[in-house]
């Protein structure tokens, strides 16, 4: 038995935020959703599930007529080749009187699960036979533990919870209580034997177990939709053999992909080795025909820092982008200046005094004397958020301390250099 996983496919998103290129983006995500028709029908599945968040908006208004077109294509589709689609409302397009699911017209084989409640559907597929259990997001803000509600059985079919949730104690998600909050222990134990989870948007597995045969997985994102979904995105083809044993393959069908290059510089880097960088990145990435916005972050202490002002960089970003084939290319400049203390060391401004203090301070070597930043800050000003100095030793406090001053003093240096440049 095969079917596919899929979830937050976020139609009709506009991609406001990128007036230039939003048109191409929006068709995009659109030709991704014809494609997951595509591998249902080649790769010949029984069945495909969507997690919730087809939609972008719980309005069918705001849908245009061309996504309007593409939906009953796809689902038309599906039908005409005997694939039933299964399908739980998420968060954005919840199951309302007025919403979306309900303006718009479903062939046969489309099933929207409709309410809060629990309902199971069972299908004859190839063996084993399914039997899948879902249930619907009936707000934008759902607070109940919504996997609670849904039970399996041990009667020999394979056992699917489709549900649009958020596994709060799962490493790829967050604290949001709105979006039916649930535990990792709350898919255990439940007869149920694959969780096709949505929501979250980077493809990811919540729980694999061999003994008994069970996954908790989120497919990830269709297609990416900002630079919130780095990488490649897709769905999941799942197949279950006879014995339950599960096999999971990704099916990379996002047709926009959002990348960032984080590049430290050097003193001596200059334009031709951030080109350099950037179309080998771009080479490594194998894009073939689908759209990318790349995003390159450069860092570092370089000669670089001020030479170009945003015009140049704007025009650098866009030769290149055109040279590379890219939808976008943007420069996120964090440079900084090189500077050597010694420069300023026995100038007789405050920068130089500050020097000369900060040398005074570290003479010891790798730590900082205790009494003196507590002379300068007090004991309890050096409760930073991210280690309780009364919680170290005094070897530790030192060093801790020393950090911490040599980042403010990288800090300092830095302004003072711009402020007088
Ligand atoms: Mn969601």
């Amino acid at each position: 038995m095969r079917f596919l996983h899929a979830a937050d496919i976020h139609l009709g998103t506009t991609f406001r935020s990128r007036p230039e290129v939003g048109r191409r983006l929006q068709d995009a995500l659109r030709l991704s959703f014809e494609d997951l028709a595509t591998v249902a029908v080649e790769r010949q599945v029984d069945f495909v599930l969507i997690a919730g968040d087809l939609f972008e908006a719980s309005r069918a208004e705001n849908l245009s007529l061309t996504v309007r077109a593409a939906v009953a294509g796809v689902f038309k589709r599906l039908d005409e080749a005997g694939i039933p689609t299964f399908v739980a409302p998420g968060n954005h397009d919840p199951m309302t009187p007025a919403g979306v699911y309900r303006e718009m017209t479903w062939p046969e084989g489309v099933t929207i699960f409709d309410s809060a409640g629990p309902r199971s559907v069972a299908i004859e597929t190839t063996s084993p036979k399914a039997t899948i259990h879902s249930v619907a997001h009936t707000s934008a803000a759902t607070t109940t533990n919504l996997v609670e509600r849904i039970r399996g059985d041990d009667d020999g079919r394979f056992h699917i919870g489709l549900v649009h949730c958020n596994v709060q104690d799962y490493a790829g998600s967050s604290q949001d209580e709105n979006y039916a909050p649930c535990q990792r222990s709350d898919l255990v134990g439940r007869g149920i034997h694959y969780w096709a989870l949505g929501h979250i948007h980077a493809p990811g597995v919540v729980i694999e177990s061999e003994h008994p045969p069970m996954v908790a997985a989120y497919c990830g994102c269709l297609c990416g939709l900002g630079y919130g979904d780095l990488g490649p995105r897709g769905c999941t083809l799942v197949t279950v053999d006879e014995d339950l044993t599960i096999h999971r393959e990704f099916a990379p069908i996002g047709r926009i992909r959002w990348e960032l290059l984080e590049r430290e510089l050097g003193p001596e880097d200059d334009v031709d080795a951030v080109q350099t960088a950037v179309r080998r990145h771009v080479e490594s990435l194998g894009l073939g025909d689908r759209l990318c916005c790349l995003r390159v972050r450069l860092t570092g202490r370089t000669r670089l820092f001020g030479r170009h002002d945003d015009e140049e960089w704007r025009e650098h970003a866009e030769v290149l982008r055109d040279e590379l084939g890219l939808l976008d290319l943007e420069f996120d400049r964090q440079l900084r200046p090189v500077v050597s203390m010694d420069d300023y060391a026995d100038q007789p401004h405050i920068l130089g005094e500050l020097i000369r203090t900060y040398r005074e301070m570290t003479a010891a070597g790798e730590g900082v004397e205790a009494s003196a930043l507590a002379d300068v800050l007090g004991e309890e000003s050096l409760r930073f958020p991210e280690a309780d100095p009364r919680k170290m030793d005094a070897e530790e406090v030192g060093r801790y301390r020393r950090r911490v001053l040599d980042r403010a003093m990288d800090v300092l240096v830095d302004a003072f250099v711009r402020e007088s440049s």
